[in-house]
């Protein structure tokens, strides 16, 4: 499998503006050039195939000051041979991406990197390296299914920082407890559990990233919410945070996992204790379970999965 990252500098409007003799009909192998390069379709996503391979395409406007019209367009294609492939797989991955590489300021220089005369040479380099650096995590979160064909989840992971969402991510994929790095923005993790792909994009809780948790909520399988039951001062803060989440029109109906973590630091909050300081009681609109858990011993947490997994793999 290939990826391919393509950026066209000013172009606008379909590629193949004539053809030439213009009186023979316009082939099959035509048809399927101009589609991929046809960016007045308003498609952003599409499949091509040539020979025995296929392309899953993402087509997206990067806004640019160096550009006419402040406009360029870029394609990010992947580029795969395995018959039993539904290119459909690739359209949230990719779609992810491209929000991902557009969040960042003035990512556009980093495609300058062969033109000369423009800007910063420093400047442009590092913005290509960050470039760079989004593929590579691209490639490792691209669904490990879509070569097994497991079955695929993917996790929306929240919640206030210091809770133990990456301790709990981090025991999950390697079944043992490991000492996390603070997590700036964004982790994205690929493991399998129990014979299930699952995709978690582990979300940075500092206040500063809180508001830009909505950017990542594009069709998560499942909301796990994780709170330190310890940190008694902070309720109110993560009860606003975990509300603000499921007041979003885009996560309506998605089954919400509530892991209450660090029990291992002492038992005296019970589950009741939790569900009344965090009013869960409120929530009707989808279906909600909680676990007491521990990233450290593992407890609780395998519980949530199985939950998950009852409710969601058929
Ligand atoms: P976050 O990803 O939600 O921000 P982290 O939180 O996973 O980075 O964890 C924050 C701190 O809490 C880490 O401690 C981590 O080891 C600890 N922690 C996470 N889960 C548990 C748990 O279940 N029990 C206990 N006792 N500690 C836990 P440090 O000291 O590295 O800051
Ligand atoms: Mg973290």
């Amino acid at each position: 499998m290939v990826i391919l990252l393509t950026y066209f500098h000013r172009i606008r409007g379909p590629s193949i503006l004539c053809k030439i003799p213009e009186d023979e009909e316009v082939s099959e192998q035509d048809k399927e050039v101009s589609r991929l390069l046809d960016f007045a379709g308003n498609k952003k996503f599409f499949i091509h195939s040539f020979d025995n391979f296929k392309t899953a395409n993402y087509y997206f406007e990067v806004p640019s000051e160096w550009a006419r019209g402040k406009k360029e367009m870029a394609l990010i294609s992947i580029t795969y041979s395995e018959d039993n492939i539904d290119g459909e797989i690739f359209r949230i991955p990719l779609a992810e991406f491209v929000i991902e590489l557009l969040s960042k300021k003035d990512i556009f220089k980093g495609f300058y990197v062969h033109i000369s005369g423009h800007g910063d040479v420093d400047e442009i380099n590092e913005k290509n390296a960050e470039i760079k650096d989004l593929l590579q995590n691209f490639s490792k979160v691209l669904p490990k299914s879509i070569i097994t064909k497991k079955k695929s989840l993917k996790l929306f992971v929240f919640g206030l920082d210091r809770a133990g969402k990456t301790s709990i991510l981090e025991r999950l994929r390697r079944n043992e407890f490991v000492k996390t790095n603070r997590t700036l923005n964004l982790n994205l993790l690929n493991f399998i559990l129990d014979n299930v792909n699952l995709v978690a994009w582990d979300l940075g809780g500092q206040i500063g990233f809180r508001r830009s948790w909505r950017n990542y909520l594009k069709e998560p399988n499942v909301l796990v919410f994780v709170i330190d039951i310890h940190d008694k001062d902070r309720y109110v803060e993560a009860k606003k945070e975990l509300f603000r989440i499921l007041d979003y029109p885009e996560s309506s109906g998605i089954p919400l996992l509530i892991l209450a973590n660090k029990k291992d630091l002492g038992t005296s909050i019970s589950k009741k204790n939790v569900i009344k300081e965090l009013e869960l009681n409120k929530i009707k609109d989808r279906e909600w379970n909680m676990y007491l858990t521990s990233a450290v011993t593992g407890e609780g947490i395998y519980n949530g999965m199985h939950w998950i997994f009852k409710k969601l793999i058929t």
